[in-house]
């Protein structure tokens, strides 16, 4: 096991980012100029101030784009900058290009913009009130849900709200782009979808995609940020780089990122559930409201996840799921680690605590209960397969002893008034494979040199999830050859095409099994001219192991080296191109049916937290999960992933809060004002078991991806604190709000003695 292969240079601050590369003496830098209303008419821009400042070369608007003033991945209803009206706080309109960013962010400073302000609707439910939608409402059906309320023991109902999150990547949206000759143009961006950037680049210039080149290293960091939205940034900076054809770069900085960029959708849901008296749920209704702010984006897409993952990892025999992508003049929502999955997660895990308290029982005894089987139908029809709710659950209840758990904390709690503690299980279920069937392909290209060293090139983008070190155990694995001969080169629209965004947790079963497939390949020409040339009579039983030919386990005396070369002088291709694209997977948007994912990753985190009930602070005292990650390429990059996915989510449900003002300016709109875990606030007790004897999933070498999954781990987190607010005013209807700040945990608890009303928050 290697480790992650950037670990050396990250930590030295020698790996390389849009803004590090070296930059030509001609290099122009360019800002942006965004709207500061939230909805209304450009009445008039007025760009001469801004031009007067020395140093700046120009201002660019609408009015200069050549071809398609239009980007998204769905409906091109995003416009690279606003031509009449203004959409959102944050919506750019102009760009002023300089010698420096300082001097361009000047120009900006100098924009002047009038405005007719029209009315605007920041909220998901009025916005669907008033016929505001995006896209059709979806509705997901099993069983008979009207008939099924009658034979119900106990129903409970309610709302649940979660809020937005910001995704902050370390490296903030970035590109930079340089004009070679014969209007082709080399774009250098910091994104998840280099094909994105590449087509919409090329029809916002009315020029065939060959005559753009988009170029990516690496990411510091995407989470679904940059899997759409890096596009923009790109074509903003080439219709800087078109209009003055000298090299332009666009690096934003934190606070323009935060303020300029889409975040997590919020979402705003109701809910219904029917239960037996022993506990079965019998019934599920749910109708989820997205906030998708001004553009369509993602947010259908979003929207699907949600629908998908809306019965977590339990079976329901009837269902009706309802979900609406609603239009607001806040900033566009986007991906985010999850994709929706976490918000109709939290929306059912909000409906169980609430039977729970009716039904007088743990929600632990519900959860369990209703624990999806091997077999089980999903809401979309897909059965389940390898289904391991159940198994991850056990072994979670067994390894971490929660009985002990749950008896501490009661022993605590009896004996402590002001802190209290509390602890949940969250249990999840994830599906696999992008839900928009064509996306799930990939390709690569390997190049096998005369020295023996490999060059690989996929549609994997490292955005520091460690695709490349994944890559580079899978080249070195299937080809027998040490991990140091491989190279995993930069993303390029030259070397592969068609590349779908690396996400959706797929990135490394895609691009691994395309590897694969190429690698494959190689060793096919280079066995069958093994065989020929020492006159072996099977070459199905040569292999490479550490670098030596073997045949039937024995040694030919060939080296890796030996083989290559020899293989060269006698005109072997040493180079391959593999593809991938993921097998019997389907779905039926018409009915809303179909095998949607390859498989499900399972997985139960137990958290644990202490409550200061007076003070509305709170420690996560332990997180430990039980995860089914199959059998791993690299388990360092896995407990990563594990690791830092339960951070973010975590963050998500606790202490990051995204905030507009009533005009949709927003408020949070800082590090100092919006706050990320960090070390010190992740448990220390955190005990991440991978489960043992996982059969083979049709990723490379059995492995489960493991991107998103472990996010809505950090939902456990919410009912863990909510567990302990219990246990301090135990006849308490709490709310289902997230995220659950230490102010709303004060809010929440005393109410009645604070001068101003819950509802102002
Ligand atoms: N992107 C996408 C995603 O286009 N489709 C998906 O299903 C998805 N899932 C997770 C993250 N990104
Ligand atoms: Mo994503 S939310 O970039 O898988």
């Amino acid at each position: 096991m290697i480790k992650h292969i950037d670990a050396a240079s990250h930590t030295r601050g020698e790996s390389q980012y849009i803004d590090d590369m070296w930059q030509p003496a001609d290099l122009l830098h360019a800002a942006v100029y965004a709207s500061p209303v939230a909805h209304g008419k450009i009445v008039s821009l007025d760009v001469k101030e801004a031009l007067a400042v020395d140093g700046v070369v120009a201002v660019i608007t609408a009015k200069d784009v050549p071809g398609k003033n239009a980007w998204g991945n769905i409906i091109q209803d995003d416009l690279v900058l606003a031509a009449d009206h203004v959409h959102y706080v944050g919506e750019p309109v102009a760009i002023v290009v300089a010698k420096t960013p300082e001097i361009a962010r000047k120009g900006v400073r100098k924009m002047r913009m009038e405005v007719k302000e029209l009315p605007a609707i920041l909220d998901a439910r009025e916005a669907y009130a008033k016929g505001e939608i995006i896209g059709v409402p979806l509705t997901f059906t099993l069983g008979d849900i009207d008939s099924a309320w009658s034979k119900c023991d106990c129903i409970v109902e309610g709302s649940a709200e979660t809020g937005a999150q910001e995704h902050v990547y370390l490296e903030t949206q970035s590109a930079r782009v340089v004009p070679l000759e014969g209007n082709t143009w080399r774009v250098y961006s910091s994104t998840q979808s280099p094909t994105a950037v590449q087509k919409t680049v090329a029809l916002m210039l009315g020029i065939p995609f060959p005559q753009v080149e988009v170029e990516v290293k690496r990411l510091g960091g995407g989470f679904g940020g940059k899997e759409d939205q890096a596009t923009q940034w790109a074509c903003i900076t080439a219709l800087a780089a078109w209009k003055l054809k000298r090299p332009v770069q666009l690096v934003l900085s934190r606070a323009e990122d935060v303020r300029m960029t889409g975040k997590r959708h919020p979402y705003s849901s109701d809910f219904k559930m029917g239960l037996s008296k022993d506990g079965k749920i019998l019934a599920y209704d749910v109708k989820m409201y997205q906030n998708a702010g001004a553009t369509t984006d993602l947010s259908p897409a979003i929207l699907y996840r949600s629908m998908f993952h809306a019965t977590n990892a339990y079976f329901i025999p009837n269902v009706r799921a309802f979900a609406v992508s609603c239009r607001t003049n806040l900033l566009s929502n986007t991906a985010f680690r999850g994709f929706g999955g976490p918000q109709g997660m939290f929306v059912i895990e909000s409906a169980l605590a609430k039977a729970a308290e009716k039904l007088g029982v743990s929600k632990e005894q519900l959860q369990r209960k209703n624990m999806l089987k091997e077999g089980d139908t999903f809401p979309y029809r897909q059965k389940a397969k390898n289904a391991r709710a159940e198994r991850t659950w056990d072994e979670a209840v067994a390894l971490y002893k929660v009985a002990d758990i749950d008896k501490a904390v009661r022993a605590y709690n009896d004996t402590h008034f002001e802190t209290k503690k509390g602890w949940a299980m969250m249990p999840i279920c994830f599906g696999i494979s992008f839900t928009t069937t064509f996306l799930n392909q990939a390709s690569a290209l390997v190049h096998v040199y005369t020295d023996g060293n490999i060059s690989v090139t996929t549609n994997g983008v490292e955005m520091g999830q460690g695709i490349n070190t994944n890559l580079t155990e899978i080249a070195a694995r299937s080809l027998g050859v040490n991990p140091r001969r491989i190279k995993i080169e930069s993303n390029n629209t030259k070397r592969t095409i068609n590349m779908s965004p690396s996400a959706a947790s797929a990135c490394c079963d895609l691009n691994g099994n395309a590897l694969l497939n190429a690698t494959a390949q190689l060793l096919d020409r280079l066995t069958t001219f093994a065989a020929a040339s020492l006159k072996l009579a099977d070459k199905a039983k040569l292999s490479i192991v550490d670098e030596k030919l073997l045949y039937d386990g024995k040694e030919t005396g060939w080296s890796w080296e030996k083989l290559v070369i020899s293989g060269y002088l006698n005109r072997v291709d040493l180079t391959a191109h593999g593809f991938y694209g993921t097998p019997d997977i389907f779905f039926d948007v018409n009915t809303n049916q179909g095998d949607a994912f390859a498989y499900h990753v399972y997985g139960t985190a137990i958290v644990e937290v202490t409550v200061d009930c007076l003070r509305g602070i709170y420690d996560i005292d332990a997180v430990k999960i039980v995860h089914d990650a199959g059998s791993s390429v690299n388990q360092l990059i896995l407990l990563g992933q594990v690791e830092g996915g339960l951070a973010q989510g975590l963050g998500w449900m606790t202490m990051e809060e995204i905030k507009f003002n009533e005009k949709g300016v927003l408020l949070s709109n800082a590090l100092a004002t919006y706050k990320v875990p960090d070390a010190y606030f992740m448990p220390d007790n955190l005990q991440v078991k991978f489960l043992d004897n996982v059969g083979n999933q049709p990723s490379p070498y059995g492995s489960k991806a493991v991107g998103e999954p472990p996010f809505m781990y950090g939902i456990g987190v919410f009912f863990a604190i909510r567990n302990a607010m219990k246990a301090f005013k135990p006849n308490h209807e709490f709310r289902f709000e997230g995220p659950m700040t230490p102010e709303r945990v004060l809010m929440e608890l005393h109410s009645e003695l604070l001068p101003f009303k819950r509802q102002a928050l």
